[in-house]
């Protein structure tokens, strides 16, 4: 049985999920709740000593690490082979997205959602303008990134077809809707990337989203 620990809000566990369900591999979602601190539980310690979601427990085998995680699942499940591609240069290509991504797209992405979203909500503050700006001009080099180097001649960001790296990337440039802000807005080359990976993976995009949509309407009803 696979048992998967995660919470929806979170960036790679909803690239989880939406693998999960585009693949149909048979699992059981198990919801920890970031905000009510449930990953630093005693028991979901003994899972992830450093108290990070998302995890999977397939049988006996714990894993973390979303990266791990999808290329594993893929691997074991025979999920159909565009989404972590065995011929040795196809499968470099991924490597080399999901590699660059954990210091690029995922950082500073997430920045502005905790910028934006998280810490006012913690402390009730106003959002520290100067700090916001200093992140998007991180995050726009990042995107220059991802138009001029991955997806400069293919329609994915590591070929022809849809990847874990796509859904890696594309749940972390959503994560800064929960604040009404779409980084995409001014970038066509990477919102027709956006629809692209849409279209490829289905109702599992929207089903994955649906709480960060949430999100985002609460503030969009408070304002
Ligand atoms: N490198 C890890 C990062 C996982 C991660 O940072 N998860 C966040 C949610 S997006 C988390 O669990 N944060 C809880 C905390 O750090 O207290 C992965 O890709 O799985």
């Amino acid at each position: 049985m696979l048992l998967v620990y995660l919470d929806l809000l979170s960036q790679p566990c909803r690239a989880l999920h939406v693998l999960l369900t585009c693949t149909g591999i048979p699992h059981t979602v198990r919801t920890v709740a970031l905000r009510k601190g449930e990953h630093r539980s005693a028991e979901f310690t003994k899972l992830n000593p450093m108290n990070k979601v998302p995890v999977v427990v397939d049988n006996n085998f714990i894993l973390t690490e979303s990266d791990a995680i999808l290329k594993y699942l893929v691997t074991k499940y025979n999920a159909p082979e565009h989404w972590y591609p065995r011929q040795p240069e196809r499968r470099a290509r991924v490597d080399e997205y999901t590699a660059w991504h954990h210091s690029n797209t995922r950082p500073h992405a997430a920045r502005v959602f905790i910028l934006e979203v998280l810490l006012p909500t913690q402390t009730s503050a106003p959002v520290d303008e100067e700090q916001l700006n200093r992140a998007l001009a991180q995050l726009d080099e990042t995107l220059d990134k991802l138009e001029s180097m991955f997806l400069r001649r293919q329609p994915f960001l590591c070929g022809d077809d849809v990847s874990v790296a796509d859904l890696l990337a594309v749940c972390e440039l959503m994560q800064p809707l929960g604040g009404d802000r779409d980084v995409l807005k001014d970038r066509p080359q990477l919102q027709r990337w956006r629809s692209r990976v849409q279209a490829a993976v289905g109702d599992s995009f929207d089903r994955a989203h649906a709480v960060l949509y949430a999100l985002r309407d609460r503030r969009r009803a408070r304002l």
